[in-house]
């Protein structure tokens, strides 16, 4: 019988081999690997790298912020994430006040459903840890919402520190994954007062209301709270060498701790915020950019494995008409950099072609220990027989100057305007059909699906 697809010849890349070989489809799931095999239809991809598709581990699309919300929508935002290669975002739920965990992911699935051109699966965000939020964790489990975000600032978000060990226990004894955004609230506080009280109000000042020290201080304290009950954490979007360093230490003492960092950090630095005018706005974005021994520092991790994952904190806002809703003062800018149609040609182009990482590594990073963490693994992230047939064929040698018009995302910019790329996405499938063609998206509207997370696999030790 033959497949119903077969991709010849292509050079296929795990998180632990690169080997040439076909690859049979049948059914929307990757069916045998081997050579000479049988398609009823057929793709030639000679020359290229085939790859599991690529798996966001961090996206808010169309998310509520202050009197704006962010300018992809579900459609938009996961059409883009497709002509980048990835083929499935897990994305976040707030709950509106007095709303239970269950209302805030049935009207979030809502917005996605029929919309989506990629699988899509939530974290939950706690916002407290009142009895009836942690009674509903089990329900949110048994749903497929295995991983729970908690918040260290922003006032109606942040739990405090009792209320955080609450929910690492509550959360830990279902089997549940605990992901925090880390940044000391009372220094950001501090900074932000400071520079309002002595009229700076620029966007320049930004990175001086949050300096890295808050970044340093609160992934510390969430690791001693995560090491004081014994539960697991994954630390969302490090941006820093001081909270990598503090991921590592923690490892090091044998702790069960998994970071992330995001394409904005390995690849772009404070100095965006010395550009004139306004356009430092366009790079406001929390935990903000840092220095470029930062970056360092994070490409160091993900070579040693401390750091497991590259997200993008995909929340864009235009510069007209939603970054400049800050103009008078830059605690006013809606923080949130796109970032979801370049990460696996961004960090191709500047981890692999650089030396910084493996292709191996690149593939684990982006597609496959994500889905592994929050329990989409063998589904996602693989190209094993039985696996859902989302495969990305990327061309290692096209040359591209990225750039906003080229982009597909719904946003009047990109950070990474003028990036020299070599090696791109050249064909994006979902369960076995072909998504996206050269440049062009093939019916994806509504193509994707509601994924269940299985229980998150949360080993640390590199
Ligand atoms: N930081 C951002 O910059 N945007 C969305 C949420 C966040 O934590
Ligand atoms: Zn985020």
């Amino acid at each position: 019988m033959p497949f119903d697809l077969v991709i010849h010849d292509g050079l296929l890349v795990t998180l632990s081999d690169t080997f040439q070989a076909d690859l049979g489809i049948t059914g929307g799931k990757i069916a045998a690997i081997g050579q000479k095999l049988h398609g009823e239809k057929t793709i030639n991809a000679r020359g290229l790298y085939v790859l599991p598709g690529a798996v966001d581990p961090h996206t808010h699309l169309e998310m509520p912020v202050g009197k704006t919300k962010s300018s992809d929508d579900w459609f938009t935002g996961t059409r883009a994430a497709a002509h980048g290669g990835t083929t499935t975002v897990i994305d976040f739920v707030e709950t509106a006040p007095h709303q239970s965990l269950v209302d805030a992911l049935a009207a979030r699935r809502s917005l996605a459903e029929n919309r989506a051109a990629i699988d899509f699966a939530f974290h939950m965000t706690l916002s407290n840890a009142s009895r009836s939020t942690l009674d509903e964790i089990p329900a949110m489990i048994e749903t497929g919402v295995t991983s729970f975000k908690v918040y260290t600032t922003y006032a109606g978000l942040r739990l405090t520190d009792s209320e955080f060990l609450k929910v690492l226990q509550a959360v830990s004894a279902h089997k549940g994954l605990v992901i925090v955004h880390s940044e000391n609230d009372s220094i950001v506080k501090y900074f932000t007062q400071k520079l309002l009280d002595s009229g700076k109000l620029a966007p320049q000042y930004h990175p001086l209301s949050r300096p890295d020290i808050a970044e340093g201080e609160a992934v510390a304290r969430i690791l001693s709270l995560a090491e004081a009950v014994c539960a697991p954490v994954y630390i969302v979007h490090i941006s820093s060498a001081k909270g990598a360093k503090a991921v590592a230490a923690a490892q090091l003492r044998g702790q069960n701790v998994l970071g992330e960092t995001c394409t904005q950090y390995l690849l772009l630095t404070e100095a965006e915020y010395q550009r004139p005018g306004f356009e430092a706005a366009k790079f406001v974005c929390q935990p903000p950019l840092r220095k470029a021994e930062d970056c360092a520092a994070l490409w160091a991790a993900l070579g040693t494995g401390s750091i497991r994952t590259i997200g993008t904190d995909h929340c864009p806002f235009n510069f007209v008409g939603q970054k400049d809703m800050g103009s008078e003062r830059f605690t006013e800018i809606p923080g949130g950099l796109p970032g979801i149609e370049s990460r696996l040609a961004l960090v191709y182009s500047y981890g692999v072609r650089k030396g910084l990482i493996s292709l191996n590594q690149w593939v684990s990073l982006c597609c496959t220990n994500p889905a592994v963490i929050f329990g989409l693994y063998p589904r996602k992230g693989s190209l094993l027989p039985g696996a859902d047939a989302d495969i990305v064929l990327f061309d290692p040698k096209i040359k591209k100057t990225l750039s906003h018009t080229m982009l597909h995302e719904n946003v009047d910019y990109t950070p990474y305007e003028g990036f020299q790329l070599q090696g791109y996405p050249v064909k994006t499938l979902l369960r076995g059909e072909v998504l996206i063609d050269g440049e062009k998206a093939i019916n994806v509207a509504g193509k994707g699906k509601y994924l269940k997370c299985g229980l998150p696999r949360i080993r640390s030790t590199p």
